[in-house]
């Protein structure tokens, strides 16, 4: 079965209004399901006469707007798999990901344009639009099952370089048709969406939600903390999604507007970090609402979910979501009893097909069809998940992942830096921030570090800090000591 036939609203509702794209000038425009429909299917025509077939990857660097929705609803219209690529990454990230995805093109915009190489194959977005508007609104005939891989979504994953989790029809179908249901979201709803729609938050949740039930959506180009609370006051939205950060960042409000956005608000969901048990609380006092965490990863879309109805739970991410099936073993890969920790391994119709052309590193996280999320956490007596932390020295700012492998590397070919190990720092607003520890020719030079590490990678993969010492602490075996490294502190 297509992913379509779980939007019925594109066909049946036509004439309703679908979506409110707010370009970053605050002009507001709207789509109606029809609008949606059509659009997708034109652009899809385009993409045909440019000689896109079922099964070729088309990647797209483009910041939140409704072509950014349309481009993908093209691709699972033809069976064309979609690469969405983080719009904060740079040069290195950026190549790693056209070298293993072998898309037919980079779709983006005129304006980060400067951030793709001339080599690879770039098509804008507007020239692509401009092509499709007098073509035929018809929907292509397509031959799509719930197996047909919809998107390849660039993860850090427990390990090493970033890899293309498939994320098929049916994961994400499966996906959407929990967030309907355990969020109880209905074509009464008001989706707010700040999420970036390059990763899974915001196109398995929001997207995909949206579409699934119907509901009205509100899409906005980013979250930016001085208008947050404005968008809350200007759209009356009734369920918002985001990640911790956000969060802090609303706390801002003062007590008078809290309670006027609590007043309209049906549910407030948070994921992609750890939500701090105390903001929590700090938003309760403030909101009258209570979060509602829930967890995800790339690779399985959403597992476990604090319940809508019944005990939001701190500190806990909740109960396994329909049709996902959650156990926790020990390094032995045996199971453990509740209150004990071990590893997160989730089966079910959410969890991706493997990553792109890596047989190896998707053999590694499989076992008997159980996924490894590298993700080490505890059940209690009562069925709830607690998150105790990872596997991998992953680092999670701001809802971004970081591996800390990947600015290591980048550090090694600067001039005068002879050894570099980035480990996670908490931080009160990102959740944690990652810092460097160098071993270099004379004190390292911040800015001029940053400066050359901009170029390759995302802006907030750059150290808060960078720390020289003399030798890095190793084990018999030259493995790095993480934890031993001295504490840093921002003075
Ligand atoms: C942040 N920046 C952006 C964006 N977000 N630039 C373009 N588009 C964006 N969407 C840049 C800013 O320009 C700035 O860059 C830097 O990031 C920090 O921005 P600031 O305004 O200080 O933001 P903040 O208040 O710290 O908030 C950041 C944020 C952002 C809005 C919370 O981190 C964010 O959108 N996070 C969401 C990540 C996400 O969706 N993760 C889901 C992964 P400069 O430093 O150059 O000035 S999927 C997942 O984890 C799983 C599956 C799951 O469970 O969902
Ligand atoms: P990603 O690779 O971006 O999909 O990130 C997935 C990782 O984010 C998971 O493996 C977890 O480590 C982390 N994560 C997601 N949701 C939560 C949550 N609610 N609490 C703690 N960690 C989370």
């Amino acid at each position: 079965m297509s992913l379509l036939a779980l939007f019925p609203s594109l066909l049946a509702r036509r004439g309703t209004v679908a979506l409110e794209w707010a370009g970053p000038d605050g002009r507001v425009t709207a789509f109606t399901f029809g609008d949606i429909e059509d659009r997708s299917n034109r652009l899809a025509h385009a993409l045909t006469a440019r000689g896109l077939v079922s099964g070729d990857r088309l990647a797209l660097f483009l910041a939140n707007r409704v072509e950014f929705i349309d481009l993908y609803l093209a691709c699972v219209k033809l069976g064309v798999i979609f690469v969405p690529v983080n719009v904060l990454y740079r040069e290195r990230e950026i190549r790693h990901i056209l070298t293993d995805a072998a898309p037919v093109a980079i779709v983006t915009s005129a304006s980060l344009r400067e951030h793709l190489s001339t080599d690879d194959r770039v098509w804008l977005i507007d020239d692509l639009t401009a092509e499709a508007a007098p073509r035929s609104a018809e929907r292509p005939i397509s031959d799509c099952s719930h197996a047909t891989p919809a998107a390849l979504v660039y993860t850090s994953g427990t390990t090493g370089a970033s890899k293309g989790a498939i994320l098929t029809h049916g994961n994400f179908a499966a996906n959407a048709e929990n967030v309907v249901v355990a969020w109880q979201m209905t074509n009464a709803d008001r989706l707010l969406c700040a999420l970036p729609l390059f990763h899974v938050h915001g196109l398995g949740n929001a997207v995909h939600g949206w579409l699934a039930s119907g509901c009205h959506m509100r899409l906005v180009e980013r979250f930016e903390r001085e208008t947050a609370l404005d968008l809350f006051a200007a759209y009356h939205p009734t369920v918002f999604f985001g990640v911790p950060t956000m969060y802090v960042r609303l706390l801002e409000a003062d007590a008078v507007r809290a309670r006027a956005v609590g007043h309209t608000m049906r549910l407030f969901v948070c994921g992609s970090a750890p939500l701090p048990a105390q903001l929590l609380e700090d938003f309760r006092a403030r909101f009258h609402h209570t979060i509602l965490e829930r967890y995800g990863m790339t690779e399985t879309l959403m597992n476990i979910s604090n319940p809508y109805d019944g005990e939001r739970r701190a500190g806990t991410v909740g109960v396994p979501l329909p049709h996902v099936t959650v156990r926790i073993v020990n390094e032995a890969g045996r199971d453990v009893a509740d209150g004990e920790g071990g590893e997160l391994l989730v089966r079910g119709p959410n969890v991706c097909a493997g990553y792109w052309r890596r047989d190896d590193a998707t053999r590694a996280v499989f076992t008997d069809g159980w996924f490894h999320t590298g993700d080490i956490g505890v059940r209690s007596a009562d069925g709830y998940y607690t998150l105790q932390g990872r596997r991998s020295d992953l680092i999670i700012s701001g809802g971004f992942n970081i591996y800390p492998r990947e600015i290591e590397e980048a550090l090694l070919e600067l001039p005068g830096i002879r050894e570099a190990s980035v480990v996670g720092q908490p931080d009160a607003v990102r959740g944690e921030v990652p810092v460097a520890y160098v071993v270099s020719d004379g004190e390292p030079d911040a800015a001029a570090l940053d400066t050359a590490l901009r170029k390759q990678l995302a802006s907030f993969k750059l150290p808060r800090g960078y720390v020289r010492v003399g030798a890095l602490p190793r084990t018999a075996l030259g493995k790095v000591q993480k934890h031993l490294l001295p504490l840093w502190s921002a003075s």
